[in-house]
């Protein structure tokens, strides 16, 4: 067997180990339920061993789709796991528009359309698409609808875990909402050290958001009327190249429907105005307070959808994706990307998304250096990715200066995409 079979094989048993029969739940002890944007990059990896095993991850996260599109961020089951908050938190069951299926009431990055598409190149299944791809759309439009703050088709998230949790770029946003009292025992210090996670104060806060908008049926008037309103540049550039994928899909069973590719055309050119010479990256915006860069990754991610020109490209992988100092490897710290840049007071290696290099924003990254035309850099950085999986195993996140595993171990999403990095 060589290398590449091996790593390969390792990493379809992670995915076979974390199979439930209805879902691959993300990791086998930290998160027991059914999360959006881990089924999606879940099923690009099967796509690549076990595709009718992809549709069925498809099927099953759509069970949770709410009336009026949205697809939510986690789907509950009714066993009884470690894992809080959980559905009794969330409510559901008492909001209109919700599922037969316990819930939570927000969403995560739409890579569902991608996942979708993934699967139709490696196993064209028309049937499969006619079923799924008009609930696709109704997310999208849902998006655009119920998340949109202007006229730039720009939208916004509510809650932190719609996108990277406890990012440095959220603070000051988060810093504004009162905490509540955790009423629950939190389930992921069970599993993992307290200095790779989030604090108690932001789980107070996150939890005094979902309060805020259960009251509200998670339903507020406007993304401008939520306690905590930004507009994440990582989930518009994903949900960019998924209203394409999404007219590529439309495509694939015989078009009628242009909306998905003009809509994605707009989110480019909005995301093209945020463009930032001085950083060599792009302003992220809150709602409720400030425009700029915030020396995380997000401010990268318009790269994963294509949006700059051959020039702004070539500066933004030199002066920071892989510049030493900021988010690129160097002699003290080997492993990028780091999801903050060294350069931040905030940079923390080993705490969640405040530092530590992630497989799937490695990958988003590998994908947007392909699209942009950087064909050497993206093939550098999807070496050292599998260098590190090869090193460290399929961890759920990594300290860059060690390459030590960190988080939940046999995480899910770390295994399909390196099957899909290795393809
Ligand atoms: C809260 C499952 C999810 C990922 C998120 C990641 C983390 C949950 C948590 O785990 O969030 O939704 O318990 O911290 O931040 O991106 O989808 O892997």
């Amino acid at each position: 067997m060589t290398a590449v079979q091996s790593l390969a094989a390792r990493a379809a048993e992670v995915l076979r180990r974390n199979d439930t029969g209805l879902f691959v739940k993300p990791g086998p002890r930290v998160y027991p339920f059914q999360w959006n944007w881990d089924s999606a990059l879940v099923a690009i990896g099967l796509a690549r061993v076990d595709p009718e095993r992809g549709r069925a991850e498809v099927r099953s996260l759509l069970r949770g789709q709410w009336a009026d599109g949205m697809v939510p961020h986690m789907v509950f089951h009714a066993e009884s796991v470690d894992y809080s908050p959980g559905p009794e938190v969330w409510g559901s069951s008492e909001c209109r528009g919700a599922p037969g299926v316990a819930t939570s009431g927000i969403t995560q990055p739409p890579v569902l359309a991608t996942a979708v598409r993934a699967l139709h190149e490696a196993d064209p299944d028309r049937e499969f698409l006619e079923e799924v791809v008009p609930a696709v759309d109704a997310w999208h439009r849902w998006l655009q609808r119920d998340r949109r703050f202007d006229d730039s088709g720009l939208v916004a998230i509510v809650h932190p875990w719609e996108s990277a949790d406890n990012a440095p770029r959220f603070d000051a946003a988060l810093a504004r909402v009162d905490p509540r009292e955790l009423t629950f025992t939190r389930s992921d210090r069970r599993h993992l050290h307290e200095a790779e996670r989030p604090t108690d104060l932001e789980y107070g806060r996150y939890m005094a958001i979902v309060d805020h908008l259960r009251d509200r049926g998670y339903r507020p008037a406007s993304p401008s009327e939520a306690p905590f309103a930004y507009v994440d540049l990582a989930f518009n550039s994903i949900l960019a190249v998924a209203e394409d994928d999404l007219a590529w899909l439309f495509g694939a069973i015989g078009g009628g429907e242009d909306g998905a590719a003009a809509r994605a055309a707009r989110l480019r050119a909005a995301l093209a105005e945020r463009w930032d010479e001085t950083e060599a990256a792009y302003r992220e915006r809150d709602l409720h307070g400030a425009d700029g860069t915030t020396e995380t990754v997000a401010d990268l991610f318009p790269v994963y959808a294509g949006v700059p020109n051959d020039r702004q490209a070539r500066k933004l992988f030199a002066e920071a994706l892989w510049s030493p100092a900021r988010f690129g490897p160097s002699e003290d710290s080997p492993w990028a990307v780091t999801t903050v840049s060294k350069s931040s007071a905030a940079y923390d290696p080993r705490r969640y998304w405040r530092g530590p290099v992630w497989i799937n924003i490695n990958w988003f990254l590998v994908r947007g250096l392909q699209r942009c035309g950087l064909a050497a850099e993206a093939e550098e950085l999807r070496r050292l990715t599998l260098r590190l999986v090869e090193t460290s195993g399929f961890a759920e996140y990594y300290h860059p200066e060690t390459g030590e595993p960190l988080g939940s171990r046999d995480f899910s999403w770390s295994a399909a995409l390196a099957l899909d990095l290795l393809s």
